[in-house]
């Protein structure tokens, strides 16, 4: 062979010792709406999102997917986007960095979109007041059927005694008394004849008479005119009750207001957040590099969706990583190696089984094998 023909791998690349660092993929994270929201076909939902990336490869560009409820758009702040169709939405934000890698894990939202005149499965049993005000309860105040009603012919009144303290009127009892991590989107319709108060309605939640939660809704200032309305509300806990209340703040003792064609609808099962398992990780391995004694945990659990099974091994050896339904059946293997290293471990839990089959909605268990030896735990799936 000739001289001219060689040549030498090391004259022709140059690395610097191990090896350019790895692009590391960008954050996108959707700040508005903060939970899943829900809204009537020709309402529109604020849309922002923010992005980060590790490395700076900046700028970054962003892709709203809005699941073809609306055009995507590549805004990072679309703001008001307008559903025209009644459905169920996933909507995702992704983040790409100027290197062109993409967040792994988008961001989402469910956007439950429902026909014009409401949704159709309101869960209130009196809704209208057609006939009486049973399911309903004054605070501070008196409830009582009175004629005219922004749907059927009558509607609540609701009466606070001589004071200008707050006031109103609750479902009794709950409609939901025990939550299942599905959201909510509630509805009123509201008026005054006189002492136009600030009206809203406040969602409250509570865990073991404990409030865990609290939101209101937009206010309107009390007018003759029916206004209505509205707001989603996803608990922040399971096995919550939740307190659906229209409250007055008055501007004149004993001031009364009316109160109409309630709505109390589920909104579409929204998945756990691309966001919440990163913050779920990152809290993990944190508590783990300080040395806390961790055993294993599912995050978010209950898993709708997908969520995380994590855990930490402080030996190398077999791993073996099982699900099993309360019967004892396993259902799915989630790991089986023969040799992994110690450390830090996360395994994907999406409501499968083996070979795809989805699973029901109810208790499992999972069951981790390590050289440290048994580890076990269970977990809720809800669909
Ligand atoms: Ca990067
Ligand atoms: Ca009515």
């Amino acid at each position: 062979m000739a001289a001219a023909e060689s040549f030498n791998l090391d004259d022709a690349f140059v690395c610097p010792p191990g090896g350019p660092p790895p692009d590391q993929a960008p954050n996108g994270v959707i700040s508005a709406p903060g939970a899943a929201v829900g809204i009537t076909a020709g309402q529109s939902v604020n849309f922002t999102g923010a992005g980060t990336d590790p490395d700076n490869h900046l700028p970054l560009t962003y892709l709203w997917d809005f699941g073809g409820g609306a055009t995507n758009t590549t805004q990072q702040n679309p703001g008001d986007v307008m559903f025209a169709n009644p459905g169920t939405y996933t909507v995702t934000f992704t983040a790409t960095d100027a290197l062109g890698l993409a967040d792994p894990t988008p961001d989402s939202r469910i956007i439950t979109v429902y026909a014009a005149g409401g949704c159709p499965a309101s869960l209130l049993p009196n809704p209208s007041f057609e006939t009486d005000v049973t399911g309903w309860k004054g605070i501070g105040a008196t409830i009582a059927r009175v004629a005219g009603g922004s749907s059927g012919s009558f509607s609540c009144r609701v009466t606070s005694p001589a004071s200008t303290s707050a006031f109103y009127v609750e479902d009794s009892p709950r409609t939901v008394g025990s939550t299942t991590g599905v959201g909510y989107h509630f509805g009123a319709s509201v008026r005054s004849d006189a002492a136009h108060g600030v009206c809203r309605i406040r969602i409250m939640e509570y865990l073991n008479n404990t409030k865990v939660g609290e939101l209101d809704s937009p206010v309107v200032t009390l007018s003759p005119s029916w206004q209505r309305l509205e707001v989603s509300y996803t608990p922040v806990q399971t096995g919550s009750a939740l307190y659906f209340t229209v409250k007055d703040n008055p501007v004149v003792a004993a001031e009364a207001f009316d109160v109409d064609d309630c709505s109390y609808c589920p909104l579409a099962r929204s998945t756990a957040s691309a966001a919440q398992v990163k913050a779920a990780s990152a809290e993990m391995e944190e508590a783990v590099a300080f040395g806390a004694r961790i055993r294993s945990l599912v995050a978010p659990n209950p898993v709708v969706g997908a969520s995380l099974l994590k855990f930490s091994t402080l030996r190398s050896g077999p791993l073996h990583v099982a699900i099993f339904d309360v019967s004892g059946r396993r259902v799915r293997a989630l790991a089986d190696d023969s040799q992994s290293p110690a450390g830090f471990h996360a395994l994907l839990l999406d409501e499968r089984g083996d070979h795809g089959a989805r699973l029901d909605s109810g208790v499992y268990f999972y069951r981790i094998r390590s050289a440290d030896g048994l580890e076990q735990g269970r977990f809720l799936i809800m669909h």
